[in-house]
């Protein structure tokens, strides 16, 4: 064994244990599953663990309460479609990356992949090609009629056993931070919004709104035309959402599996039968964006597509008011405490009652009884 074998192995050790240490660093919640033995409050207080550890203080629930003295909701129109793909004819270079990105995940991603990768693979290309043509002009029969019969050189391998392991990691650290980030647990009062897949159609349940769900259809092409919107994309009844705030958006497939994406806001989520998946997404701006199923699901697979309205919180509220059952969140916590303050004082009114039977008050004993039964119920 000379010295590069000796070396080249203890280089692949290093490689193995840099794999072994990525893979412990990686996430947990990136293998996730939600428990669904943890009881609601176990649950949140998970969420509000996770908060204080990531410092965030998000607060949707302090948002001004929207009266019904609001404007009425008007949804956008195509002048607020963001992030579509650009056409080679306009903008040749923009043709060929990605999407403009509309989250802070997206723009991450579009920096790595314009300032790590491409270089990279640029760097890399440029030279092997610069090695097979030195090769094929230098070492060609004419030029070099009697070929060396060297086999070994320990410089060499060294070399292309330690670049190429410096390459890797300075690749990982930016992949790994940009997986942790994808599966970062959303606060504990962020927006949760369901989105159901069905075949062929989307559903999107507001879990923290009343709990009503809103099914968007494609619209035909002289619909969406119209409409002013691109066919295939538009829909009747879009995913309207918050602007700037956290959304713990839950993707379900009602019968087999979909996939929602939607490439300007780099997200993309199974929505898997039996099982509820979720990612948290905050959105920068305002506006319309597009995605589609992402999973084969059958004969109208390419005829679900998803659009989003992204609005401000303010005109959120206000679009969820105008819904069947719709409730703001601080009108549901308005509620609750009202009626937590009618039980305790429906208590306190059985107490007082049954002190007054104590005192032998007949008739207070059966107001005692049906305080009571007030209280419970
Ligand atoms: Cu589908």
């Amino acid at each position: 064994m000379n010295f590069g074998d000796i070396v080249r192995k203890k280089l692949s050790l290093l490689a193995m244990l840099l794999a072994a240490f990525a893979f412990t660093a990686m996430p947990q919640g990136a293998m996730a599953q939600i428990d669904e033995n943890l009881s609601p409050v176990e649950t949140n207080e998970a969420a509000q663990d996770a908060q204080a550890a990531t410092g965030q203080d998000f607060s949707a629930v302090d948002a001004p309460v929207v009266t019904d003295t609001a404007a009425p909701f008007e949804p956008f129109g195509p002048d607020m479609i963001k992030g579509q793909p650009t056409a080679f004819e306009d903008d040749a270079i923009q043709s060929m990356t990605f999407q403009p990105q509309y989250t802070e995940n997206g723009d991450y991603a579009l920096w790595m992949h314009d300032y790590v990768l491409i270089p990279v693979i640029t760097g890399i290309s440029l030279i092997v090609l610069f090695l097979l043509l030195w090769v094929i002009a230098k070492y060609r029969r004419r030029a070099n009629p009697v070929p060396s019969k060297t086999s070994h050189n320990t410089l060499i391998e060294v070399l292309w056993t330690v670049v190429p392991v410096i390459i890797l990691v300075v690749i990982a650290v930016p992949s790994i931070t940009l997986l942790a980030r994808q599966y970062e647990t959303p606060p504990a009062d962020a927006i949760t919004i369901k989105a159901n897949g069905y075949q062929w159609y989307w559903g999107y349940e507001y879990v923290d709104n009343g709990g009503f769900e809103v099914i968007s259809n494609m619209l035909d092409e002289a619909e969406a035309l119209d409409a002013g919107e691109p066919h295939q994309l538009a829909v009747d009844n879009r995913m309207v959402v918050p602007v700037g705030v956290p959304i713990r958006l839950q993707t379900y497939g009602a019968d087999v599996i979909h996939s929602f994406g939607i490439p300007s806001l780099w997200f993309k989520l199974d929505a898997v039968p039996g099982r509820i998946n979720e990612k948290m997404i905050t959105i920068k701006e305002e506006g319309i964006y597009y995605g589609q199923c992402m999973e084969l699901c059958g004969a109208r697979h390419g005829y679900m597509p998803i659009a989003i309205e992204a609005r401000s919180l303010e005109d959120y509220n206000a679009w969820v008011q105008a819904q069947p059952g719709g409730q703001t969140r601080a009108q549901i916590q308005a509620a609750a405490a009202a009626e937590a303050a009618q039980a305790d004082a429906a208590a306190e009114d059985a107490e007082s009652a049954e002190d007054a039977a104590e005192a032998g008050d007949t008739t207070g004993e059966a107001e005692a009884d049906a305080a009571e039964a007030e209280a419970t119920t």
